[in-house]
């Protein structure tokens, strides 16, 4: 049985990598990118999810970043994150946890399970930013995300305290390179990893989509959870159907 083959590989694994996507979100009610009704549906990732688009009508992607952030806010952690964030306390030091989401659900997984010892063993690598906080365009400086963002007009799109530049959301956009460290520091995980679990993700977006790659080119195994198959189904171990929020604790708990 593929599931029991996926909880022996887990429980086995020296090193663990974990890589999700969007889909390990979608039970929080935070919306996929690609799947049905995803963001993408309505919208075109290069009308706003790259720096000019930004540059062309910041006021139109300012309104897809306020309205996306304001969904997530009122969205929690489902089982799949809880059950993560567990997997990585259990044992300090043997699970990375690397995620392309920007909605900050690992983070709060992380605290919630930790209560009040240290949950930063689970917070996760978050190689295209985060939502819920604001970099300055002008200096760089990051800081909590403006709440009421208002995308009425330029002059009423949130500045930065320090220099007066233009604030804009502190993610990753198409065509900008991730933070070295961070991306680095996910390479450094998967390439000691002797398991890399991934979890809803289309598996489409580079450089992230190579961290299971690299987990594979060092000897490690790959299990896969995702409703459909994906790109990386075919080199996984085991390539579990299902929904993360039920599947995954099922592997770890
Ligand atoms: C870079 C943050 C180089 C913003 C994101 C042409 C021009 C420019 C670049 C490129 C190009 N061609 C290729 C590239 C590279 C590009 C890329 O990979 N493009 C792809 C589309 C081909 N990458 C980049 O541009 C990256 N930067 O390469 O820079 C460089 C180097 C040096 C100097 C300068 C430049 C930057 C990529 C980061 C983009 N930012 N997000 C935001 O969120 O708005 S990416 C975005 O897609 C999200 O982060 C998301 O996480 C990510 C990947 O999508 P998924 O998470 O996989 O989500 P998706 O909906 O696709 O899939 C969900 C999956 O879950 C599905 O498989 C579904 O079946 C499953 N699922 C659904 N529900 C469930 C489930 N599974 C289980 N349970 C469920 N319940
Ligand atoms: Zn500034």
């Amino acid at each position: 049985m593929n599931a029991d083959i996926a909880r022996a590989l887990i429980a086995e694994a020296k090193r663990i990598v974990v890589l999700t996507g969007a889909g390990i979100s979608a039970e929080s009610g935070v919306p996929t990118f690609r799947g049905p009704g995803g963001l993408w549906k309505s919208f075109r990732p290069e009308e706003l999810a790259t720096p000019e688009a930004f540059a062309r009508n910041p006021c139109l992607v300012w309104e897809w970043y306020a309205w996306r952030r304001s969904l997530v806010a009122e969205c929690q952690p489902n089982a799949g994150h809880i059950a993560l964030a567990r997997l990585a306390l259990e044992l300090p030091g043997r699970t990375t946890i690397v995620t392309q989401n920007v909605d900050g659900l690992h983070h709060r997984a992380a605290r919630a399970v930790a209560g009040r010892a240290d949950s930063a063993p689970a917070y996760p690598l978050e190689v295209h930013g985060a939502i819920h906080r604001d970099r300055c365009s002008g200096c760089g400086r990051v800081s909590d995300g403006v709440t009421d963002v208002d995308p009425t007009s330029v002059e009423t799109l949130p500045a930065c305290v320090k220099c007066g530049a233009m604030l804009r959301p502190d993610v990753v956009w198409f065509g900008e390179a991730l933070d070295p460290a961070v991306i680095g520091a996910a390479f450094d995980a998967a390439r000691v990893a002797d398991l890399c679990l991934v979890v809803g993700t289309s598996a489409l977006v580079y450089p992230a989509a190579s961290v299971p790659e690299v987990t594979l080119q060092a000897g490690g195994a790959v299990i896969e959870v995702n409703l459909e198959a994906t790109s990386l189904s075919r080199l996984a171990r085991v390539s579990l159907r299902g929904e993360a929020g039920k599947l995954v604790p099922t592997l770890i708990d």
